[in-house]
């Protein structure tokens, strides 16, 4: 067992809301929060929370409180940010949703989390509406923030929401206790499931945060990862806002919009998934842009390639950082300080290390053929085995799924993260590989299983297994392994399109092999390590 190197951090019984907010300082209140790259609107302090409280009261004056589930869909905007922590305000849970999701997943998640309000935009309203229809939320119960409002359409929009005039409820719930947000991960088997996150694991999360990652107010920090996902939730919508930076907020990843926003905005610190950094550190586009400004880049939420990171900080000129975590660790377990940890420890970690574990957090390696403990290094790396996390910031649980919560939180509080790692006798962690059937696509979750139930329903497959495998630019992509009937003539390319017309695009099955039968143990449980041959 190893503990975090950095001094325990401060965690108060408080609301997100009461963290973040209550104590702003009168000169960041006319500071800007958020600035709208689509369209240009700019949110002072003082402007997001009037915009919160006001929202958390219309919610109210709608019924909406402790102990409900609102849904939230929508790409990155300043809008979302004042629903998000408008929803939590009021009392009530958020459930994010992926913004690429098909109205089928929407369903579904909402159902699973048993939302009676679904808040979105007019970009996704069709999906919306479908999936709203499916649930049996009504269309006053289905917000579209920029919509044209309840007079012209009959879904209330945010300024039908302001207008109101209704003032924040007071709220009363214990914030050790009380679920913050509802995100939803398929953690290391099976089909996504909801990962209750109290509003003391996000405050916890944030404290644990804020000594390493160390945002300053006069930071320009690059909204582009999604809020919806809980990376962006944590790192940008909480734990920014909590440094009194401004966030310059994009609606979508575009390479040349990328760059030009932080050429134009001055953007001081970005958070990234690896594939941006691919872009960053190889393509041709990023010399013709002024990116001086920057001062920090965090990778998370994929493995970072040491090179292409290396690559990244000489072309920019910038400290580039990595970090671990897991939606069910509200997410940040590990992180490299932002000077990359030369002050703490008189060097900066490796890039392909993530750090250190996060204050008041404590680790385990464990192998996962024994369950046996592994040996702290006294040189060198440790011996490869299953990181296991145990922290303030570890969830409560799954939804509704007390087997998957035991399964993956033990007696003793730690997490078993389902990835494999290494220590180094510097205290610096390294995941070198994932035990779970988990994908990811470009950092977002792709769970085998949901690939392999939609492929069963196919008549010609008789059964089939997906897994994740590299492509040649080093990214991780889907490879579905398909048994076909007999006498049937199906290709990879049918399977491929079949898959595609009913997932949201990353989700996408991007390779395909026939084989004559999936490998299996005893009990039928798919032996994934059999499929993942060199060749695969
Ligand atoms: P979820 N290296 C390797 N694998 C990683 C890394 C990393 N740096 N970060 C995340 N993963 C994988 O719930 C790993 O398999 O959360 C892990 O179990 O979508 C899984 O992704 C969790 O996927 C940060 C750093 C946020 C990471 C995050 C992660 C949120 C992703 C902020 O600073």
């Amino acid at each position: 067992m190893f503990a975090s190197p950095f001094p325990d951090v401060d965690i108060p019984e408080a609301s997100v809301f009461d963290f973040l907010f209550t104590d702003v300082d009168q000169a960041d209140l006319d500071h800007v929060a958020l600035i709208d790259t689509a369209g240009g609107a700019h949110t002072t302090y003082r402007e997001l929370i009037e915009r919160v409280n006001a929202t958390a009261g219309a919610l109210a004056a709608r019924g909406i409180g402790v102990g409900d589930v609102v849904g939230l869909l929508a790409p990155n905007s300043s809008l979302f940010a004042v629903a998000f922590h408008g929803i939590l305000r009021s009392g009530a849970t958020a459930t994010t949703i992926n913004a690429l999701f098909t109205a089928h997943d929407i369903a579904k998640q909402l159902t699973d989390a048993n939302a009676t309000m679904l808040i979105t935009v007019s970009a996704l309203l069709p999906q919306a509406q479908e999936a709203a229809r499916t649930v049996g939320i009504t269309a006053e119960n289905l917000i579209v923030l920029d919509g044209d409002g309840v007079a012209a359409t009959g879904h209330p929009n945010a300024d039908d929401l302001l207008a109101q005039g209704a003032p924040a409820p007071q709220v009363d719930f214990d914030p050790a206790t009380h679920l913050a947000v509802l995100p939803y991960s398929s953690g290391t088997t099976g089909n996504p499931k909801g990962v209750m996150l109290t509003h003391r694991n996000l405050v916890a999360n944030m404290a644990q945060i804020r000594p390493l990652l160390a945002m300053r107010s006069d930071d320009k920090i690059l909204a582009v990862l999604p809020f919806f996902h809980i990376y962006g939730m944590t790192v940008l919508l909480n734990a920014a806002l909590q440094a009194r930076a401004t966030l310059v907020v994009m609606p979508r990843f575009d390479l040349t919009d990328f760059l030009g926003t932080i050429q134009n905005h001055r953007i001081t610190y970005g958070f990234i998934a690896p594939p941006v950094a691919v872009a960053l550190a190889k393509h041709p586009l990023v010399d013709q842009y002024d990116m001086s400004s920057l001062r920090v880049i965090l990778s998370g939420a994929a493995p970072l390639d040491a090179e292409l990171g290396i690559a990244v900080a000489k072309r920019l000129t910038v400290r580039v950082l990595q970090g671990f975590g897991m939606s069910e660790l509200s997410p940040v377990s590990h992180c490299m300080p932002a000077d990359g940890g030369q002050e703490h420890f008189g060097e900066a970690a490796p890039l392909s290390s993530c750090g250190w574990p996060v204050p008041n957090t404590t680790n385990k390696i464990v192998d996962p053929a024994t369950g046996k403990e592994i040996a702290y290094p006294t040189q060198g790396l440790s011996e490869p085995g299953e990181l296991w996390v145990k922290g303030p910031n570890v969830m409560t649980g799954y939804l509704g799924n007390e087997e998957a919560t035991t399964a993956t939180i033990d007696s003793d509080g730690f997490l078993h993260t389902g990835d494999l790692a290494q220590v180094d006798d510097a205290g610096r962690v390294f995941i070198v590989d994932r035990l779970k059937e988990l994908i990811k696509y470009k950092g977002y979750q792709v769970p085998p299983a949901e690939l392999e139930a939609l492929l069963l329903t196919h008549p010609a497959v008789t059964d089939t297994a997906v897994i994740g495998v590299t492509d040649d630019d080093g990214e991780e992509i889907p490879k579905a392994f398909v048994v076909r009937r007999p006498g049937t003539d199906l290709t990879a390319d049918e399977v491929i399109e079949f898959v595609a017309r009913q997932v949201a695009p990353y989700k996408k099955v991007r390779r395909v092999e026939f084989i004559d039968v999936i490998p299996k143990s005893a009990s039928g449980k798919i032996l994934r390590k059999d499929l993942r041959s060199p060749t695969a």
